[in-house]
């Protein structure tokens, strides 16, 4: 079968949508580091929309850690297929935004270059939570990370997010250069304020005056929403028989997409809005609902669901006890803590309980299980502050955190090995092994990681006993038995 390439565009299939401009003019406005599924998924769809209007806002990826997506992507011109899935059908789209990629690590110097010159007025990222080299309960940049270290000690090859951004930021200002805004399109709470003070402070250590000078960057806070599983062989074949070309690397996703952007760009931007974006003052409170709702809600049925042999969330949401915990757990426990005028949070609840369901989209509970130390943080605890603060209950969210507990000791109800994706999760299964069959202590240890739990959590009277009497029950009578007790 031929490959995926501009060659084959003119001669797509019916129903498979193509870029509708001329992607010879468009030239680059905009870098992105950390070109996963997500941002082609995502920020990608929307460039796509507008540069038939604005060609001058095309995307450089790049990939910080892994080639794969520039090996996958460099044959094919840039190009490839985002598939949006639901039970009615599969609807392929061919994105061509995407312009180039390079890998950090061997074309390190082209990528700061090229982040480092007038063209580009935008560097966006999706590095994950853990990209950001910072400590998820404080949001501080975490000074000891090895990979932090190493780029204090090295300016010029970063190997890092916050030390590329910054090199490209001094080169910028050497140069004479106005600063590119920094957007980040992370999961992180009040992502845009976060990041700026994680890579304000790496500036400063570097150097004062570059720190305050980079204190006066723009990083617009943005809510990022669309759910993408990880694409597999089979995803592949059922692609290449609807585009009728292979494909390296299609993204599966849902219709849903959602996209609401501070508006602060001083040196411009694409008009977002016109492919759907909402541009806003302040996008914490859409943040807020979001990662409390639909990320609290995964990461909820991801522990829990994946203890109790359910390998997606669609299959979580067959078992009617998991939908009455995570029905209550927003809106018993959830809902009570934002505050957002002229939403309907009940609408929305119902939305993501239907999001959830979608039978074709096969998100796996282990995807969404990893690196839970980096995102516990915004996804419960945060709202579990709030409930304690105005002494609520939180049973379905303490719940929530005790299954990621059980969750990371690596062992399963039937005795069989979990595979563990965790920065921590070394540290994580040492608590774990030493604690044995003791659940106190299990929930001793753990939430003993500061980094996770602030001090408050773990010396606080009322978050132990619930948390630890569901990690009890866990253990004695099982998950399915749990979510049954609690929500009955
Ligand atoms: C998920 C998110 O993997 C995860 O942790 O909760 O990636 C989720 O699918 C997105 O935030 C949806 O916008």
């Amino acid at each position: 079968m031929t490959r995926l390439s501009a060659a084959i565009l003119a001669n797509a299939p019916a129903g498979v949508r193509v870029p509708d401009y001329d992607r010879s003019k468009v030239t680059p406005g905009i870098v992105h580091l950390g070109i996963g599924a997500f941002h082609r998924a995502h920020m990608a769809v929307y460039v796509d929309d507008l540069l038939k209007d604005s060609p001058a806002w095309g995307i450089v990826g790049a990939s910080l850690r892994r080639p794969d997506t520039k090996e996958a992507l460099a044959p094919q011109d840039g190009l490839y297929t985002v598939a949006i899935r639901d039970a009615a059908g599969t609807h392929p789209r061919i994105i061509g935004s995407i312009l180039k990629v390079l890998d950090a690590n061997t074309e390190r110097e082209d990528l700061l270059a090229l982040m480092a010159s007038p063209q580009i007025r935008i560097v966006s990222l999706t590095v994950t939570e853990k990209g950001y080299c910072h400590d998820p309960a404080t949001g501080e940049l975490d000074q000891r990370h090895p990979d932090i270290v190493h780029d204090l000690a090295n300016h010029a090859a970063p190997k890092s997010a916050p030390g590329m951004l910054v090199e490209a930021l001094a080169r910028r200002i050497a140069a004479g250069i106005a600063p590119f805004a920094v957007m980040s399109c992370d999961n992180l709470p009040s992502n845009g304020a976060t990041v700026k003070r994680i890579v304000t402070k790496f500036a400063a250590l570097r150097d004062a005056a570059l720190g305050e000078w980079v204190a006066k960057v723009a990083f617009p806070g943005t809510m990022v929403d669309r759910i993408v599983p990880s694409t597999t062989d089979a995803d592949r074949a059922m692609v290449a028989g609807l585009i009728g070309a292979e494909d390296a690397w299609p993204i599966m996703t849902e219709p849903f997409t959602q996209w609401v952007i501070e508006d602060h760009f001083p040196e411009g931007r694409p008009a977002f809005e016109k492919a759907g974006a909402q541009l806003v003052e302040d996008v914490e409170p859409f943040e807020r609902m979001k990662l409390r709702m639909l990320n609290g809600s995964h990461s909820t049925m991801a522990y829990l669901g994946y203890l109790a042999g359910y390998e997606f969330i669609s299959d979580v949401m067959g078992d009617p006890d998991f939908v009455k915990l995570i029905h209550g757990l927003m809106t018993e426990e959830a809902m009570p803590t934002l505050d957002m005028p002229g939403i309907d949070l009940g609408a929305y609840r119902d939305q993501l309980l239907d999001r959830f369901r979608n039978p074709a989209l096969q998100h796996r509970t282990w995807q969404i299980a990893m690196d839970g130390s980096q995102k516990l943080p915004q996804r419960l605890l945060g709202t579990i502050r709030d409930r304690l603060k105005a002494g609520e209950p939180f049973e379905r969210l303490g719940l929530g955190v005790a299954a990621w507990m059980r969750y990371v000791t690596g062992i399963d109800e039937k005795g069989e090995t979990i595979d563990v994706r965790d920065p921590l999760a070394m540290r994580m299964m040492a608590i774990a092994a030493d604690a044995g069959d003791d659940a106190e202590a299990l929930y001793v240890g753990l939430a003993g990681l500061t980094e996770v739990f602030g001090t408050d959590l773990a010396e606080n009277q009322a978050f132990g006993e619930t948390v630890a009497t569901h990690l009890d029950s866990l253990f004695e009578v099982g998950v399915k038995e749990t979510v049954a007790e609690v929500v009955g």
